[in-house]
C-alpha cells in the first residue's frame, strides 16, 4: 500500500463551522476518550485565526464546535505575542496530559507557545517557549535519556532547516542542534518545516514534514517522511527522497494559498493502519491514508552521508 486520499475529501470546508469563518485547516488530531478529536485552525473574518475543536466516531466524519476553544484574547500575559491570531497546532500526549504547540503571531513575529489540557474543555497556557522567529514545533511523546526534546524550525535569517532541543521542565531549552535542511535542487528546495508529532516505532521515531520549492512568485509546499534513533534524535536514520503526498486535486491546487498540502499531525492505529490529516491550499481538512510499514519504507529511499547531515 501506499497512500490513498479519502475519496470524499476533503473532509471539512468553511461551511461546516457553525460561525463565520474565512477557512478551516490546519488541525491536529488526537484520539481522546475512544473518539477522534481535531483541534482546527479557523481564520476569522478579521484574517486572525483562532482554535475550534472537531469531533468524531469514525475519523471520517466530523463535527465542529458552535464556538472557538482557544483564541488570542485568551492569553491573558501572553496576550502581546499572539495579537495576530493563534496558528497550526501540533498535539502531544505525555503522561496523561495533551501539551500543544502552536505558533503566536504578532509584531514580534511567529513564537512557539505552549499550552495543555486534560479534558479539551479547559486549556491552560503555558506561554511562549522560544524566542522569534521560530514555529513548526512538537514535543516528542516520551523522556528520552531523562529529558524533554522538540524539534522546531527556527525561520529568522531565511533559515531553512530543522533543529531540536532538550529540557528537563518543557520550559527551560538547550543543546540546540541541526536536525535536517532540505536537499537543494528538489522539492524540498527551499525550506523544510516539522509537520506531525514524533511517533516512536520499532526502527525509530517518524516524523511528517513539509518541504517547500519556490517557482518565481508562487511556491509548492509538498509532504516527506523521516526518521530518526531512538536513543539520539538528533540522528537521521532515514528520509524520503521523492514526496509522499503533493498537490494534485483541485482541492489541494486551488485556495487562499495554491499548490499546498500542510500537515499538522497524524493518528497511528493498533493494526498499523496510519490517518494523515492535512489541509489543502490553506483552505480545508483532508485525509490520507496508509500504513506504518509503508512510511518505513520510504524512508530507506533516500542515502545519508553521515547519519546527521543529508546529501
Ligand atoms: O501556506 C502554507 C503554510 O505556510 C506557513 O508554513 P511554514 O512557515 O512552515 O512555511 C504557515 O503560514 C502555515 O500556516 C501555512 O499553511
Amino acid at each position: 500500500m501506499s497512500i490513498l486520499r479519502y475519496e470524499k475529501n476533503p473532509i471539512l470546508i468553511k461551511e461546516d463551522v457553525p460561525f463565520p469563518v474565512n477557512s478551516i485547516f490546519n488541525a491536529a488530531p488526537v484520539i481522546y476518550k475512544g473518539q477522534y478529536l481535531l483541534l482546527c485552525r479557523v481564520e476569522m473574518p478579521t484574517g486572525r485565526s483562532s482554535f475550534v475543536l472537531a469531533r468524531s466516531n469514525d475519523g471520517l466524519n466530523f463535527k465542529v464546535g458552535n464556538k472557538v476553544c482557544l483564541k488570542p484574547e485568551d492569553h491573558g500575559e501572553w496576550s502581546d505575542y499572539v495579537a495576530w491570531g493563534i496558528e497550526d497546532p501540533r498535539i502531544t500526549e505525555i503522561d496523561g496530559e495533551y501539551y500543544i504547540l502552536y505558533t503566536g503571531y504578532s509584531r514580534y513575529m511567529p513564537v512557539v507557545m505552549m499550552a495543555k489540557t486534560q479534558d479539551f474543555d479547559k486549556f491552560e497556557i503555558l506561554g511562549s517557549i522560544s524566542e522569534p522567529s521560530n514555529k513548526d514545533a512538537a514535543l516528542f511523546p516520551e523522556k528520552i535519556n531523562g529529558f524533554y526534546w522538540k524539534v522546531d524550525r527556527p525561520s529568522a535569517e531565511k533559515r531553512r532547516d530543522m533543529w531540536i532541543s532538550k529540557s528537563p521542565d518543557l520550559f527551560h531549552w538547550g543543546e540546540y542542534r541541526f536536525l535536517m535542511e532540505g536537499q537543494r535542487g528538489t522539492w524540498e528546495h527551499n525550506k523544510i518545516g516539522n509537520s506531525s508529532q514524533p511517533v516512536r516505532t520499532e526502527e525509530g521515531w517518524l516524523m511528517l514534514y513539509h518541504g517547500v520549492r519556490g517557482f518565481g512568485i508562487s511556491s509548492s509546499y509538498k509532504l516527506g517522511v523521516m526518521l530518526l534513533d531512538l536513543d539520539k534524535p538528533w540522528i537521521v536514520k532515514g528520509k524520503t527522497s521523492e514526496p509522499i503526498l503533493a498537490p494534485d486535486c483541485e482541492y489541494e491546487r486551488i485556495g487562499d494559498v495554491g499548490n499546498v498540502i500542510f500537515s499538522t499531525g497524524w493518528i497511528f492505529h493498533q493494526d498499523g493502519k496510519v490517518f494523515i490529516y492535512y489541509s489543502g491550499a490553506d483552505m480545508n481538512i483532508c485525509l490520507a491514508t496508509t500504513t506504518v510499514d509503508y512510511l518505513l519504507s520510504c524512508c530507506k529511499t533516500h542515502p545519508l552521508r553521515d547519519g546527521l547531515k543529508t546529501l
